[in-house]
């Protein structure tokens, strides 16, 4: 059997954390492509880290419709609410598609008359 020098062992140690520390994900798709996106919130689901958005058509991407967009940043997805209408950046990677960034730009109704 063959014995490596402790200080061969030690940064093999380091590399393997190093490996770990990244995910899959970012390891596959490093740049996700980005669509720009406007739409109103028609719902949402913070437990599935999810908003319903009735969105305009994508071009290149998608026509217009209504449908869930996953929000990874729970901060992000609570600063909408119900009748709002949002603005924002749709990430497309080969696994996922994902709300990166959005803002407020009109409120709806239910603000309105509060
Ligand atoms: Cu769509």
């Amino acid at each position: 059997m063959t014995t490596y020098p402790q200080s061969t062992v030690t940064l093999l140690f380091f590399l393997s954390l190093l490996n770990v520390s990244c995910s899959k994900e970012e390891q596959k798709q490093p740049n996700p492509t980005t669509f720009p996106i406007r739409g109103e919130v028609v719902a949402i689901d913070t437990a599935k880290h999810r908003l319903m958005i009735s969105h305009e058509a994508i071009p290149n991407y998608m026509d217009a419709m209504t449908m869930p967009f996953k929000v990874k940043n729970l901060g992000l997805l609570m600063s909408a609410q119900v009748g709002d209408s949002i603005q924002g950046v749709l990430a497309v990677s080969k696994n996922e598609t994902w709300l990166k960034s959005f803002t407020v730009i009109g409120r709806g109704e239910e603000q309105r008359k509060e």
